[in-house]
């Protein structure tokens, strides 16, 4: 099993792969021809692992700028599937997949649901999103390969989440950590236990979220929660999987995608252990190879053994996106921190968003939480104001001894902010409007 092999036989694999690899690019795509041979590079140039690093980097406006097939290494009629990620701004990015592809995508999928502690005969209620997004069928095709009872049910529509939950008995949730938190919290509104369900296993990702939110989502279920990566550009869901016994890192599929750890600043290699930003170069793909994908995510990675027995390399939780790093007066925050200090806080929901605003040519930064139910609901009217200053100081005290920086808490009664069915916003962005948001907080 390629997965607990000696790295030296992983990586010596590794090196073929990455050699035939180069080779299909160099005389398949234009687009990296041209790009290796500005650097006077030609697949001979490639003789060991490390000689990645000679190769240019790839990033998503060479995606976008090539959009929507030009990157593609085979013709059109060898695709059987596209899927695109959502253009925030622009055009979105295409990736097509040929017959092999899919299958290997399955095994992929596939050997992280094992990894996650599923089993063939389990059954899976897959709420990622069906459609271009490639949770939904990445998902999917991975519980039909491993031998799973798949449902598709898809994002939202949440009732039926929960009725099928109650009535198919699944063994498995699928979904974004947001969303089952939503499914969740809307059991216990409907008057069920959500830890009394036949849910063993979660297999959550898609979107940045914190060990103590894994915490809250385990016991809200009594299941064991595990964070499963993956981006469309890479393939999909299942570049790399949390395992069940070790919940310690994401093993990655190491013999379908190489991995570097790049400052972003300097794009030089940082050593392992310490955080920079995830590069993949895909190993196996026939559509649509891609190599040393600049992924604006930030982890870190070991490859040291793991106490399940794998060998291959681990890689820390995401702490974010680049893009969706927050610098207000000189200070650097992710999301996550944010939401690893607060979600330990006991008085306040699973739910939050950062709201960025510029006031005269300062930027401040505005943190919405919503107020634990159980304690609203058992706290009369007029203690109530009291406990939400004391619980505002709290939080404010909080954020500035760990995440150095003064925030406006925003306390909402509970149900008020947004709740996702798939990816959460975690940062509204006001400071191009310079408009404040016309939620209605209790403080
Ligand atoms: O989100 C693929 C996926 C589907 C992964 C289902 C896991 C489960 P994209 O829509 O292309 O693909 O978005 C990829 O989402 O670059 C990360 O920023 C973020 N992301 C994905 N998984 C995680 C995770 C899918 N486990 C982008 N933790 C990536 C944190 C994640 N961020």
């Amino acid at each position: 099993m390629i997965e607990s092999a000696d790295r030296s036989i992983i990586q010596h694999r590794q090196l073929q792969d990455l050699k035939h690899t180069i080779n299909r690019v160099y005389q398949n795509v234009p687009f990296y021809k041209k790009r290796f041979l500005e650097q006077n590079i030609t697949p001979q140039n490639i003789q060991c692992l490390e000689d990645v690093q000679k190769l240019p980097f790839t990033t998503k406006k060479d995606l976008r700028d090539h959009y929507p097939f030009s990157l593609f290494a085979v013709e059109q009629k060898e695709l059987v599937r596209l899927h695109a990620s959502s253009g925030t701004s622009g055009k979105p990015t295409v990736v097509g997949y040929t017959k092999k592809d899919i299958e290997d995508w399955a095994a992929i999928v596939a050997r992280a649901i094992l990894i996650a502690g599923g089993k063939p005969g389990d059954m899976l209620q897959n709420a990622y999103g069906y459609g271009l997004f490639t949770g939904g069928l990445g998902l999917h095709y991975g519980g039909e390969n491993l031998g799973v009872t798949v449902i598709p049910i898809s994002g939202g529509n949440t009732d039926r989440q929960i009725q099928i939950i109650q009535d198919f008995q699944p063994t498995i949730l699928c979904s974004t950590p947001s969303y089952a938190i939503n499914i969740g919290e809307k059991m216990i509104e409907q008057g069920m236990n959500p830890r009394e369900t036949s849910l063993k296993i979660g297999i959550f990702g898609a979107e940045p979220w914190s060990d103590e939110m894994r915490r809250k989502i385990e016991e809200l279920f009594q299941i064991k929660a595990c964070d499963i990566y993956g981006l469309s550009e890479v393939v999909g869901p299942g570049v790399a999987m949390e395992c069940y016994e070790g919940q310690n890192g994401l093993h990655i599929a190491e013999d379908h995608f190489l991995v570097e750890v790049i400052d972003p600043e300097t794009l030089k290699p940082v050593p392992e252990g310490t955080e920079g930003e995830l590069v993949f170069t895909s190993l196996k793909k026939e559509a649509l190879p891609i190599i040393r994908y600049r992924t604006g995510d930030i982890a870190s990675i070991s490859t040291e053994k793991c106490i399940c027995g794998r060998t291959t390399t681990r890689m820390s939780r995401i702490k974010g996106r680049i893009d969706d790093m927050i610098i207000i007066r000189g200070v650097n925050i992710f999301p996550s921190e944010i939401e690893h200090h607060l979600i330990k806080i006991k008085e306040i929901a699973p739910h939050y968003q950062v709201h960025l605003l510029r006031n005269s040519s300062l930027d401040e930064i505005e943190l919405h939480v919503e107020i634990n139910e159980e304690l609203f609901q058992q706290t009369s009217q007029n203690l109530l104001h009291p406990m939400i200053t004391t619980l505002q100081a709290e939080i404010y005290e909080k954020m500035k001894s760990n995440c150095l920086m003064s925030m406006n808490i925003k306390i909402h009664p509970p149900k008020e902010l947004p709740r996702s069915e798939g990816k959460a916003i975690r940062i509204v962005d006001h400071r191009k409007k310079c408009m404040k948001g016309d939620q209605h907080e209790l403080c």
